[in-house]
């Protein structure tokens, strides 16, 4: 029998005149001078190569920004790498038990996306999901006391690790794809009730060849939902790269009848960039669905139980980590254009640090839940029904009566 190996042909030659999405961290120049007042904007031209279009034009390479964004930015990217490293070394001391899925590499994608967005908008993604929490409204000591299991967690400590959410963030989901037509559900709420707003659903290269991702997009696309399908292309799903899994690897052309854009999700400015598009398309434009690929990579392995190194060489990470790092980048930029020095920059990282430290430490301070909380926050408030599933009614009355609920 011919191997799999050998029938496995490369799906990522390049076509024929069509150049590659390039994913460098710090190729964005300055037109002109940058300005130090802190709110006024100026103008960046980002690299020809940090997009590729299916069925739409190319978002303009001329951005504006402003230094405090840069900075805020700056902060929140050192902020949530902190907090998920602080994760990464709780779980090694055995405070975090079960499942713990790190975004260290993908920095560009969760804080590039809530800075092209407003607060009302909504994002929803699978479980790699902690840095989303934060930015939507969570704090790092929310998350970190979630995944130590106490009750300082913001869903009281029950939740764990891939159930975090907050009014604007659907969660944190741990079955793989099942987000992506709950977010074109959401979509289709926030066009029902006439909201400006749209919904960012997040999913992974390896959920892209689920079935429900196609039947999400047939549905938003037809009834021209505000739905925003993002895939973080981070090249792996657990152990398996997209060219072992997909039988097309440009996952931006792949809505059929929704237009898509690739994305260089390295460099922050340029998903800030393609978000602001987005919206703009969904939102002002009301042009329905847009499917937007960001090319990405995570560092560390698929969960905290994965090395990350059987299936690709350690030389594969340290390249990516050292060449085409997004904090670095955006460090360069800010030190360039001459918005901060490098010794400001350490500031605001100590202050990220702190503020771990502090989560960790009030985290740790923090009870686990008691057995009474085994019976609260499972339904929306005020519409508990008399009895649970799965419990004798009298059983479930002598824990209320006991626990004083
Ligand atoms: C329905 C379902 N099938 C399988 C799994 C096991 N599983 C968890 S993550 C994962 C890979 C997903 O990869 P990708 O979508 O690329 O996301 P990434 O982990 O790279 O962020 C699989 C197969 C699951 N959680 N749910
Ligand atoms: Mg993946």
């Amino acid at each position: 029998m011919a191997s799999l190996a050998r029938l496995r042909v490369s799906r990522q030659l390049p076509l024929r005149g069509v150049r590659a999405i390039q994913t460098s961290a710090d190729t964005t120049q300055l037109q002109g001078t940058a300005p130090g007042d802190g709110q006024q904007p100026f103008t960046v031209k980002l690299h020809p190569d940090s997009f590729r279009a299916y069925k739409c034009d190319l978002p303009d390479l001329e951005v504006e920004v402003n230094k405090d964004q840069l900075l805020t930015m700056y902060r929140q990217m050192q902020l949530v790498r902190r907090m998920e490293m602080a994760a990464d070394a709780l779980y090694k001391a055995k405070l975090i038990r079960g499942f713990c899925h790190l975004a260290i590499g993908q920095e560009a994608v969760s804080v590039g996306l809530e800075h092209g967005i407003v607060p009302n908008d909504r994002v929803i993604t699978a479980y790699r999901c902690h840095p989303f929490a934060v930015l939507r409204g969570g704090t790092v000591a929310g998350v970190i006391g979630e995944l130590l299991g106490r009750q300082s967690g913001m869903s009281n400590g029950k939740g764990g690790s891939m159930h975090i959410f907050t009014p604007s963030f659907f969660g944190g989901n741990g079955i793989v794809g099942a987000q992506v037509p709950v977010g074109a559900g959401v979509a289709f709420a926030q066009k029902y009730l006439g909201e400006k707003h749209a919904t960012f659903a997040l999913y992974g290269d390896g959920a892209s060849n689920q079935g429900q991702v196609f039947e999400a997009y047939n549905m938003a696309k037809l009834w021209n939902l505000p739905t925003i399908f993002v895939c973080e292309n981070n090249k792996y799903g657990m152990g398996t790269s997209a060219e072992r899994s997909s039988s097309n690897t440009e996952y931006f052309t792949r809505g059929d009848t929704i237009p898509g854009l690739q994305v260089n999700g390295m460099d922050i400015i340029a998903s800030l960039q393609a978000v602001r598009y987005a919206r703009k398309w969904a939102v002002e434009e009301q042009k329905g669905p847009l499917l937007l690929e960001f090319v990405t990579y995570r560092y560390g392995g698929h969960s905290m139980s994965d090395p990350g190194t059987t299936y690709r060489t350690r030389e594969e990470v340290q390249r990516m980590r050292s060449t085409q790092d997004p904090i670095r980048g955006l460090q360069r930029y800010i030190e360039e254009w001459g918005l901060a020095t490098e010794q400001e920059l350490k500031l605001l990282d100590k202050e990220a640090k702190a503020e771990v430290d502090a989560a960790v430490e009030e985290a740790k301070a923090s009870p686990e839940p008691e057995i009474k909380d085994l019976w609260t926050d499972i339904y929306y408030k005020g519409t508990e029904p008399p009895s649970m599933r799965g419990r004798e009614r009298e059983e479930v009355s002598v824990v209320f009566h006991s626990s004083g609920c």
